[in-house]
């Protein structure tokens, strides 16, 4: 009788266990359905799509936190890793243009993995420095959906008319300090630290390399990782000053910058320079016209640079992300009209479809994002 008792004990326990392990499997099952997944997914919560894709080999949390070694970038890997995107316009007027949808859009369709947010500091009575939290809850905004998109992201203190970084240091210190508390963990962002010193009195020894040096332990502080992109003086051309007095800082990239209508070979000796010197370059602005941003394009010669680039595994962005009626935009001016431009609380909706809207520039553009051969 006892031994009764126990056999069927035992079979309970056993039937007991089975089912409670099958259970436990159908959950697990369900949990992984990206359905599930997707209904419970907010836009803007922490957590990230990616999981629900094949992996993203352009993505942020396939490479992660990226450095630089023998003067290119590598990934967590170690592989050599290729930035390719584009840059906002300024956010005080072209802000409207940057949506979620917008970057998806670029992200999944252009084949871009980073986008830079030239946030300008002093621009015709605007810019960060006149209203800084307006701004800043811009730039906060757009690293959240690049980083909800597994993008990388770049903020840029778009120097330009303020020539010297020395001219807004102080303003300079607390921003990268500020944005480096709050996503110092997040492998996604790059902080560009100054866009273009210019000016006949600023110069690398004197002005931009005291700045770095002052800068880059700020954002150091709160992120021993990230890259960091040093502005070089002249519009981002002189690499020769850099090349007789680099920083001594690991993953620092210097940028150079062209534009297809007035830059050429000059340019580029420079950085084959650079590269031999093991200095990491970055062309964090390029466009397709003059230096002015506007007139003639110039895509023979844009298509030299992208071959030059790409076969020495530089990174570029192309200048620039608006909807502002020049030949550099990529969208054309009549994307929106007065109404929706000044209405700024539409990041989350879709706006209209940028594919229909482009310029020459932006369809020329397009076309080497996507056919570039990974
Ligand atoms: C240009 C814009 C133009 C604007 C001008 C001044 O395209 O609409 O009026 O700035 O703010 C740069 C600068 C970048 C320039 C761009 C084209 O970093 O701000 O944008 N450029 O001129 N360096 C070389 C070219």
């Amino acid at each position: 009788m006892f031994k009764k008792i126990m056999i069927t004990i035992s079979i309970l326990i056993f039937l007991g266990t089975t089912l409670f392990f099958y259970l436990y499997i159908l959950k697990n099952n369900n949990n992984s359905n990206p359905n599930n997944l997707l209904s419970n997914f907010s836009k803007y919560s922490n957590d990230t799509i990616h999981s629900l894709e094949e992996i993203d080999l352009e993505g942020c949390s396939y490479n992660g936190w990226l450095s630089t070694k023998n003067g290119v970038i590598v990934n967590q890997k170690n592989k050599t890793f290729q930035l390719r995107g584009v840059s906002s316009h300024s956010l005080d007027w072209f802000y409207n243009v940057i949506t979620f949808e917008n970057l998806k859009y670029l992200k999944e369709t252009w084949n871009i993995n980073v986008f830079r947010i030239a946030m300008y500091t002093d621009i015709a009575e605007k810019g960060y420095i006149k209203s800084p939290n307006e701004t800043k809850e811009k730039v906060y905004t757009i690293i959240d959906a690049a980083i909800n998109l597994d993008m990388y992201v770049i903020v840029d203190w778009h120097i330009l008319n303020d020539n010297s970084p020395q001219i807004y240091k102080k303003e300079a210190i607390e921003f990268f300090s500020e944005i480096s508390q709050k996503y110092g963990n997040k492998p996604n962002i790059i902080y560009e630290i100054c866009n273009e010193p210019n000016g006949s009195n600023v110069k690398w020894d004197s002005d931009v390399k005291p700045y770095a040096e002052e800068l880059i332990p700020v954002i150091r502080k709160n992120c021993n990782k990230s890259l960091i992109i040093v502005g070089t003086p002249e519009w981002c051309t002189d690499l020769t000053s850099v090349i007789n007095s680099p920083l001594k800082y690991d993953n620092v990239l210097y940028s150079c910058h062209f534009y297809s209508g007035t830059h050429g070979s000059d340019l580029r000796y420079k950085i084959l320079d650079c590269l031999t010197s093991n200095i990491p370059i970055i062309i964090s602005e390029c466009g397709v016209t003059a230096a002015s941003g506007n007139g003639d394009v110039f895509f023979d010669s844009f298509n030299e640079w992208i071959k030059f680039l790409n076969s020495h595994n530089i990174s570029w962005i192309y200048w620039s992300f608006s909807d502002k009626a020049e030949s550099s935009s990529i969208i054309s001016s009549n994307y929106q009209n007065i109404d929706e431009k000044n209405s700024l609380s539409n990041f989350e909706s879709n706006s209209k479809n940028i594919d229909n809207y482009l310029t020459n520039s932006g369809s020329f553009i397009k076309n080497i994002f996507q056919n570039y051969n990974k």
